[in-house]
């Protein structure tokens, strides 16, 4: 491997000198994670601004055999987009690459480069009369590319699946700097395997995303939404399964929300107020969209929840008398995660199960946690309706952070994921594995599954010199 001089100046003769970073005051933002929680080195942080620039670089790192972290908004809750301690990698960031390349409102697409940001790729989306429905707390900051790496979920996959349902097309950069390009934006398309799902979910490992073709959906016209106090997470299950029977496809958000988790957001949040009395146990936030009326779409929530009381479901119901009412209740909703940042962090459970087995799990979960650490306070909530719930003890207010998750981590981490695997479920619903859940995999992944992993890994990137040290647990 050449020495980090050489390689610095090779690639500042690629991306130009000003995007080629060494200096720590400005790499500093791109090498240690979201969370706080993964400090990196790099040996610089490579900006490049076309895919061709992307091509050389991979080619030279290729050729010489310099480890590559691809990075988008480094959002990633798993440490997966910054680099090791090691000093002997790049990090290659796509931010420079944010350009939309072409909405067709009569193909239902939008083409763009991998740096766009998702709120940017939304409101792109919006400007064209259009939905792009991938929505996530990180969507600031986090970018296309990223969103297509993680295969990244949020809340509106009950209605429009996660990014995987939502990729048409995409164009990487493979281990050894070629170009695949399949941005063609066909929703039929029966020529062979479709090798652009290799590369969703596959986490910078296999290639290194550069542009995408999304499918968009028609902008609702209408939305309303409503906070409900349920009696328990198995009524919450009754209470969806009556709101897919009633309202269909209008059926775009099912939320739940533990009353730890409504506390704590309302603890750290200014002016937020919790949207119902007596601090419910279990809540659920109900968000019904359509391109009708909305008169119809309202009157059609009523139904629903008169229904779920009549059926001894539902205890209390706050329903949205405006936009701004339901903007407020997602105010809520998305700032969970930030709080419990702010509260020093939470034991992350992101896990999924079949729907039919979690009102099951969360009882099973609670009940362990509560012998294990009985003053957790038990931050539970998220897209209840995909199966994925973020089980995250909490430390109880008048214990230090780092006390408890040293204390607690391991174990209640280890008590969840056994319990889910039980269930038939997955340890990592919607973040990916990162360096977080890596040699997790290694419990419930089978053989064969990790094998199979690794054989692709090693036909594309056989110096293992993309994202090395993520996701793949090392096979003994
Ligand atoms: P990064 O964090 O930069 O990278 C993530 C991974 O993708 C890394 O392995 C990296 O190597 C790889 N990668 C990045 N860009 C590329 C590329 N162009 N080509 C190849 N590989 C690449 N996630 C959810 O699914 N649902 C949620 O509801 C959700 N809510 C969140 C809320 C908050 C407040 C935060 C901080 C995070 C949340 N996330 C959520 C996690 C995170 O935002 C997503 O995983 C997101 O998709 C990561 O995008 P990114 O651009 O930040 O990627
Ligand atoms: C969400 C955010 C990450 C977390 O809010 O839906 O995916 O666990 C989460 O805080
Ligand atoms: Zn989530």
């Amino acid at each position: 491997m050449p020495n980090h001089q050489r390689t610095i100046e090779a690639l500042s003769a690629i991306v130009g000198p000003t995007a080629c970073l060494t200096e720590p005051s400005d790499t500093q933002g791109y090498t240690t994670d979201y969370r706080k929680m993964y400090r990196g080195l790099a040996i610089a942080v490579v900006l490049p601004s076309t895919t061709d620039e992307v091509s050389q670089v991979v080619t030279w790192c290729h050729a010489n055999g310099v480890k590559i972290v691809p990075q988008g908004g480094n959002t990633s809750l798993m440490g997966g987009s910054v680099p090791d301690g090691a000093g002997d990698a790049i990090i290659l960031n796509l931010r420079r690459m944010a350009r939309v390349l072409a909405i067709d409102t009569l193909n239902d697409t939008m083409t763009l480069q991998a740096g766009v940001t998702l709120s940017s790729a939304r409101t792109s989306a919006d400007q064209a009369e259009r939905l792009f429905p991938l929505r996530i707390g990180s969507e600031g900051s986090c970018q296309i590319g990223g969103n297509i790496a993680t295969n990244a979920g949020g809340t509106a996959v009950l209605r429009y699946g996660n990014m995987r349902d939502l990729v048409l097309g995409i164009e990487a950069v493979l281990p050894d700097g070629q170009i695949y390009s399949s941005l063609r934006g066909l929703r039929k398309d029966n020529t062979g395997y479709d090798l652009k799902q290799l590369f969703i979910g596959s986490e910078g490992t296999l290639g290194i995303i550069t542009a995408a073709v999304l499918k968009l959906m028609p902008r609702p016209q209408a939305a309303t939404a409503a906070f409900v106090a349920v009696r328990s997470p198995a009524a919450a299950v009754e209470l969806l399964g009556l709101a897919k029977k009633m309202a269909g496809p209008t059926v775009t958000a099912f939320e739940l929300v533990s009353s730890d988790a409504m506390n704590l957001v309302c603890e750290y949040l200014s002016n937020a107020t919790p949207p119902l009395q007596g601090q419910p146990a279990w809540m659920v936030l109900v968000e019904f969209t359509s391109t009708g009326s909305q008169d119809l779409l309202e009157s059609s929530m009523v139904q629903v929840l008169e229904l779920g009381i009549e059926n001894g479901l539902i205890n209390d119901a706050a329903i949205a008398s405006s936009l701004s009412d339901v903007q407020a209740f997602w105010r809520l909703r998305e700032e969970i995660s930030d709080a419990q940042t702010r509260a020093g962090g939470s034991i992350k459970c992101d896990v999924s199960v079949p729907l039919s087995s979690i009102a099951n799990f969360i009882d099973e979960a609670y009940k362990a946690v509560k012998t294990m650490a009985p003053e957790s306070r038990m931050v539970i909530y998220g897209h209840m309706g995909d199966g994925n719930v973020h089980f995250n003890p909490l430390r109880p207010a008048q214990q230090d952070a780092k006390e408890y998750l040293m204390a607690h981590y391991e174990s209640i981490s280890n008590t969840v994921d056994g319990l889910v695997h039980s269930l038939n479920g997955s340890i990592s619903a919607e973040h990916g594995i990162g360096v977080a859940k890596r040699d997790d995999l290694l419990k419930y992944k089978s053989s064969v599954e990790l094998g199979l992993m690794w054989q692709v890994k090693k036909a594309l990137d056989p110096q293992n010199l993309l994202n090395p040290g993520k996701l793949l647990p090392s096979l003994a």
